[in-house]
């Protein structure tokens, strides 16, 4: 089982890399406005998961460059279980303040979060 969802993990990474989608243009100014907003997030992921993949997907698409964290790294594991509240990804942590910080879990919830914050741009 594992054997087949390493080769699916794979499978999924060649494919995205073959089909890679088109990173979106935007001018100077707009650029640094998305900058602004986005560089509130890290992405808690990990590397061959479907569900981070297609996250992935959209922030290139949209060229957002946000840092991604590896989930299956001991400290970040920990970090996202007990300040996120459950271990899945991908997770986006939002915000900068530890107070203010919201964790948001599910692949499709967290394309529409960020598509409603870099709508108006
Ligand atoms: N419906 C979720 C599915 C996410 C999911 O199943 N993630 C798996 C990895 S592919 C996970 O985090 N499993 C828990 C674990 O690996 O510990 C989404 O769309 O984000």
């Amino acid at each position: 089982m594992k054997v087949i969802r390493w080769i699916l993990g794979r499978l999924i990474i060649l494919l995205d890399f073959m089909f890679s989608p088109k990173p979106i243009l935007r001018d100077k100014t707009s650029q640094d406005l998305v900058n602004t907003i986005t560089n509130r997030y890290k992405l808690y992921q990990y590397y061959a998961c479907p569900f981070c993949v297609k996250v992935r997907r959209f922030l290139r698409k949209e060229s957002i460059n946000i840092e991604f964290i590896d989930a299956k790294d001991e400290f970040h594991k920990k970090d996202l279980t007990q300040n996120g509240g459950m271990l899945k990804v991908p997770c986006l942590r939002v915000g900068s303040k530890k107070n203010q910080v919201k964790w948001i879990y599910e692949s499709n919830e967290i394309i529409n979060f960020i598509s409603k914050e870099i709508k108006s741009i």
